[in-house]
């Protein structure tokens, strides 16, 4: 069954979208070269928002230039000041915030209780958090007098726009860097509301430069003589073809990639508490997240009451618009992702893994998949191996803590993990042998600005967060 949707009027007249964007290069906003545009659009609505400059290479070029000419009195300020304007931009954002949420969940389709009390909180305390670090770098353990890199070209995904480019654009100016950052071609807005808070908290001109475009631009910022540093968040796939292109060049390079977490439930934990915890790791923003906790291993003897439990709170699940504050699950991104979770979600009935969603009403407009979960899964299984990046969750099971270690291990990802169980023993060895940079313990999608983030193996390298976080925008050698 189908319902027409209705974004909520009220919440939606909080945020003021313009009909048009331009680039946001050395503090002004301008047209593209070639004056392309392309649309962005709420996925739960289908609903045009604004229609927004595309970079073309001329533009990448004047950015990287921007960047170039304020790095030279931006990296010589004294710590104390730059912590000023990074304070203040933190303190606009807390102003801000239900303006933000509003427009992130319309141009993600995020539930507004996520973008509200999860993203947006986020985003601030990261900045607050490396404010607090400007005029610390001396005493952060990377010598006397750590120097910043120069420019940093900052590639950006869809599924947490804003917390992405705070979790890039933060630690880069506290380290005395400066930005030209590209957000993802589906959810341009939150990164050109964030280019006019920082006008707002009169960051010196080209400090922060925001380009907009698709993957082209991408290319064209990663590729930019001028860049001295490239933070990438995205997919494997892009971020190894960046990692051929900047090999052989003295360009630093971090790497945020894809994932495929296991959640390991084992039958000494908390039935409701491990249903909750399961639920967020996999359903948390329509399990867009790179360390979704996307493969259940639960542990044989409670493979059933976990199951049935599962599929009880599943049912629960409201599916729908993202602006209703009761909403679970929002939409799905774009009709490519739509495309993507349904494929994979097919190929796992075709190799023979049982299918089961709960009874739910889907909008008639929109990009929608509903809490999907798998059990009958097997190693081999694509849908045990690959990054759905979709709200479906596959099951396998283990009788031995070692049997778990050895199926969780078993992937090419090595982002996160989570252990849910009564002993503390059984948790630190866990956290031992797991090949996972994060590993939750009785809990999931646990995030604080203090606490670095990254992966292993095709998850990519180098931290972010905390002071691991400075590191990757500091000159240390
Ligand atoms: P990608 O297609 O890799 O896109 C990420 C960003 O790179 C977008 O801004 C994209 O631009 C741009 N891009 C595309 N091709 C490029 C190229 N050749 N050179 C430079 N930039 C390029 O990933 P996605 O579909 O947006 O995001 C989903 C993936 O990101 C998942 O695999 C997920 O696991 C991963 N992810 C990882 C993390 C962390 S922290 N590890 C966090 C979030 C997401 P357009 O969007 O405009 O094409």
């Amino acid at each position: 069954m189908t319902f027409a949707y209705a974004p909520a009027p009220e919440s939606r007249s909080v945020v003021d979208i313009a009909p048009s964007y331009g680039l946001f290069i050395d503090g002004e906003f301008t047209e593209a070269a070639g004056a392309k545009v392309f649309k962005t659009v709420s996925p739960a609505s289908e609903e045009v928002l604004s229609e927004v400059a595309h970079a073309a290479a001329e533009d990448v070029d004047r950015a990287v230039r921007a960047a170039r000419k304020a790095f030279e009195k931006w990296s010589a300020l004294p710590g104390a000041e730059r912590a000023k304007y990074l304070f203040r931009i933190a303190r606009i954002i807390q102003e801000r915030s239900r303006e933000l949420a509003v427009l992130e969940t319309l141009d993600n389709g995020k539930p507004i209780r996520e973008s509200r009390d999860s993203d947006l909180p986020l985003v601030a305390a990261h900045f607050f958090y490396y404010a607090g670090w400007a005029d610390k770098l001396p005493y952060a353990g990377f010598g006397a007098d750590p120097r910043p890199l120069g420019v940093a070209g900052q590639v950006i995904p869809w599924n947490f726009p804003l917390l992405m480019l705070a979790w890039k654009i933060a630690p880069a100016l506290a380290a005395g860097n400066t930005v030209v950052l590209k957000p993802a071609e589906t959810t341009p807005l939150s990164a050109l509301f964030f280019a006019d808070i920082c006008r707002q908290a009169g960051l010196p001109k080209g400090v922060v430069n925001i380009i907009t475009g698709d993957g082209s631009t991408g290319a064209e910022l990663v590729t930019h003589p001028g860049v001295d540093k490239v933070a990438f968040t995205g997919s494997t796939e892009v971020g190894k073809a960046i990692a051929r292109t900047v090999a052989g060049t003295d360009k630093k390079l971090t790497l945020e990639l894809g994932g495929k977490a296991a959640n390991i439930v084992f039958d000494d934990a908390p039935v409701d508490q491990a249903v909750e915890g399961i639920v967020n790791g996999i359903f948390f923003n329509q399990g867009h997240v790179c360390c979704a906790g996307s493969r259940l291993l639960v542990q044989e003897s409670v493979a059933d009451e976990i199951l049935d439990a599962l599929k009880r709170r599943m049912s629960t699940l409201r599916v729908g618009d993202p602006l209703d504050k009761n909403t679970d699950i929002g939409a799905i991104n774009s009709p490519e992702q739509l495309a993507r979770i349904r494929e994979l979600a097919d190929a796992g009935e075709a190799e023979g893994a049982e299918r089961w969603a709960p009874s739910c009403e889907l909008p008639s407009t929109g990009y929608w998949f509903a809490p999907t979960l798998f059990t009958g899964v097997t190693q081999a299984h694509r849908i045990a191996r690959e990054e759905i990046f979709g709200p479906v969750l596959s099951v396998l099971t283990f009788r031995t803590p070692a049997e778990a270690v050895e199926k969780a291990n078993n992937t090419p990802y090595g982002l996160s993990a989570g252990v849910w169980t009564e002993k503390g023993s059984r948790i630190l060895w866990m956290a031992d042998k797991l090949r996972a940079g994060i590993v939750w313990a009785n809990t999931f999608n646990k995030f604080d600005p203090a606490s670095p983030f990254g992966g292993y193996k095709e998850s990519g390298f180098g931290r972010e967060g905390g002071r691991h976080g400075l590191e990757a925008y500091l000159n240390v050698g």
